[in-house]
């Protein structure tokens, strides 16, 4: 059986082509590094640290436990890529000093580098953790907002994520990389690269979906996380492994689960907290409390799109897409409307209004040709800087249209709208 499987493996050696899409990195993710790195991921960093370094979990009233996948480096894979959900707006941040890893990853094989998505009392960041050389600190970490978001998240199931690659790059020295997908470039963008000894060989790594540094709330009895972050789901998808050279779906045999059966919300001070494995093993899920309905994102300059007079499509490197429409209102021939948008319930909702603007405009909105309603859009600072305004529309369950323009000025340019 052993010789069989050795056959095996060394045909797939033979047979495999070039890792993909791994060449030299087009650009770099911009970020802090060094002192300013690891003041920005604060005591998130520093208490997962002294957790980690001391094997302690014991500190009263408090918390540090995870869960997730190991992969066993006798499997052979050398780097892992997976799609990682992150989310902005409410329930970014914890209060109680309380942090919650939402996934954090490092592949097998000796690798340097660990990337964290690490919702803090600060708001969501993404860093590196650099397990080489006896450095064991955060090396670099970014803040995931809004210029972030647009530039290195896509829609996946309804929840934007990253694309991240961790693999290695040189046998000797031991040498990793991290990468992101530049969506507006459609490159993998360098995060970060560490080389040297490992210096954490006792562990068994691999990804977790779920990890936490959890302390109670004394008026509810769960931790502070758990009730800032309700409604929150944590999605991981098209998990890959590098093995023999080739990016393969992670399996259960190549990436198995710390248990089964997925834990209970309860070992992470949060009954409402729910695991599973949406597709055995590369796509995972965690849920706090019930699901909120998936928020919708429409491009303005989608096609499906009419663009009245003027208005026309622009690119901008920092756009959701890549791109904006201009030129709308100043007159009624000059708008932008969304077609056959589906209300799927009727009644109003919150819609988000995405634009770009050097100075302070308006917009009207007006659906299904009724009245219009008009929203200030103060400057967001430049033609390629996004912001965003909400306003309440009364959507019908069926399709819906939806004309944004100004009958007396210019609007701003317009990016894209998001609702549930
Ligand atoms: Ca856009």
């Amino acid at each position: 059986m052993r010789r069989i499987l050795l056959v095996i493996a060394l045909g797939a050696a033979f047979l495999a082509p070039s890792v993909p899409a791994q060449a030299a990195a087009a650009g770099t993710v911009p970020g802090l590094t060094g002192e300013a790195a690891l003041q920005a991921a604060g005591p998130a960093a520093a208490r997962f640290l002294a957790l980690r370094k001391q094997e302690a979990i014991g500190i009263q009233a408090q918390l540090h436990t995870s869960w997730g996948i190991r992969m066993p480096f006798s499997g052979g894979s050398l780097g892992m890529r997976a799609l990682q959900s992150v989310f902005s707006g409410a329930g970014t941040t914890t209060r109680g000093g309380d942090f919650v890893y939402a996934p954090t990853a490092i592949p097998a094989g000796g690798a340097c580098i660990e990337m964290t998505t690490a919702y803090t009392p600060s708001g969501p960041r993404l860093w590196a953790w650099d397990w080489c050389g006896g450095r064991d600190t955060v090396g670099k970490l970014v803040n995931m907002d809004a210029t972030f978001m647009a530039r290195y998240t896509t829609m996946v199931n309804g929840r934007s994520a990253y694309n991240v690659d961790i693999h290695r790059t040189s046998a000797s020295p031991n040498t990793w990389t991290s990468l992101l997908f530049n969506y507006q470039t459609n490159v993998w963008d360098s995060f970060y690269t560490s080389s040297g000894v490992y210096d954490l060989p006792q562990f068994a790594f691999g990804w977790n979906m779920f990890e936490i540094y959890s302390t109670i709330e004394p008026a509810t009895g769960v931790g502070y996380y758990c009730t800032d972050m309700n409604g929150r789901a944590f999605e991981s998808s098209s998990i890959q492994l590098l093995v023999n050279n080739v990016w393969t779906a992670a399996t259960p045999a190549n990436a198995p689960a710390d248990s089964s059966t997925p834990p209970s919300g309860s070992r992470f001070q949060c009954p409402q907290l729910t695991f599973s494995i949406a597709h055995p093993n590369d796509r995972w899920l965690d849920q706090i409390g019930a699901a909120p309905p998936a928020v919708r994102s429409f491009e303005a300059e989608a096609p499906a799109n009419t663009r009245g007079g003027q208005a026309a499509v622009r690119q901008s490197p920092s756009a959701s897409g890549g791109a904006l429409v201009g030129f709308v209102g100043n007159g009624t021939a000059n708008f932008l409307q969304y077609n056959n948008i589906a209300g799927n319930t009727a009644g109003t909702r919150p819609v988000t209004i995405y634009y770009a603007s050097g100075a302070n405009r308006s917009v009207s909105i007006s659906v299904n040709g009724g009245a219009a309603t008009t929203v200030n859009t103060p400057s967001t600072g430049g033609w390629d800087t996004i912001g965003s305004v909400t306003v309440n529309l009364n959507l019908n369950a069926g399709a819906n249209t939806i004309r944004l323009g100004n009958t007396t000025g210019w609007a701003p340019d317009l990016d894209r709208i998001t609702m549930t």
